[in-house]
């Protein structure tokens, strides 16, 4: 997708959140109780990007868990594996309103990496960045949630380039936008830094039970 393409993408994104468009708030009586407010369940697996998906081999794969931080971690993908793995299922609910129930994720525990690195007394904030430049925050504590990992494996499989592969991160409490794909980098940070979509109008939490889509 040429630059162009993809600013036109941008923009519209900014302008739906700025009508506040998919906020249903409507309550269907009929409503599975598994599935937030305004979203369809799906069995497919949608992906979305900002039109480009890096090429990422394992083998070239490198994290970074820096800022504020005691310890530093340069893992490369056999630093990954030799940490303990965990396996989690959990549901997607994306901001574009499709959720996709009981995906099995493997790797390795956030709250585990954050042990390791240690942040410090007065780190709040984390800032997972992508290999394409994508950004999204998230609240340390939110963070080392039980269910969050840096995943590998999505029902048994290896993670596809086209969902973020080799590595991602996964938050299933929140709105898929802030589960980074092709992960890179965690940047512990001292006071809140909005990412990408949360300086274009998406909300700066994003909790789908609370329906935080926009604002
Ligand atoms: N690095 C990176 N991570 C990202 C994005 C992105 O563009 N780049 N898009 C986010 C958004 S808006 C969504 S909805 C999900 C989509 O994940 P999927 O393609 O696996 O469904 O990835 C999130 N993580
Ligand atoms: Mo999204």
């Amino acid at each position: 997708m040429d630059d162009s393409i993809r600013d036109k993408l941008v923009a519209v994104k900014q302008a739906w959140a700025r009508a506040g468009r998919l906020l249903t708030g409507k309550a269907d009586p009929d409503h599975d109780m598994r599935l937030p407010p305004g979203q369809r369940l799906v069995t497919n697996w949608p992906v979305l990007d900002l039109g480009i998906q890096p090429d990422v081999a394992r083998a070239d794969w490198r994290l970074s868990v820096d800022g504020a931080v005691v310890n530093r971690l340069d893992w490369d993908w056999q630093a990954l594996m030799a940490q303990p793995q965990i396996d989690d299922v959990s549901d997607i609910h994306c901001v574009t309103q499709w959720s996709r129930y009981d995906n099995r994720w493997r790797g390795v525990a956030t709250a585990h990496v954050m042990a390791l690195a240690q942040p410090h007394p007065h780190a709040t904030h984390v800032v997972l960045h992508g290999y394409d430049g994508y950004t999204t925050n998230v609240q340390l504590d939110h963070f080392v949630d039980e269910d969050c990992l840096l995943a590998h494996t999505h029902d048994g499989a290896a993670i596809g380039r086209e969902h973020g592969g080799p590595v991602r991160a996964i938050l299933p409490r929140w709105y898929l936008w802030k589960s980074a794909k092709w992960l890179k980098r965690i940047e512990v940070v001292a006071g809140d830094r909005p990412g990408f979509w949360e300086t274009r109008g998406y909300h700066n939490e994003g909790d789908p039970w609370l329906e935080q889509r926009y604002g």
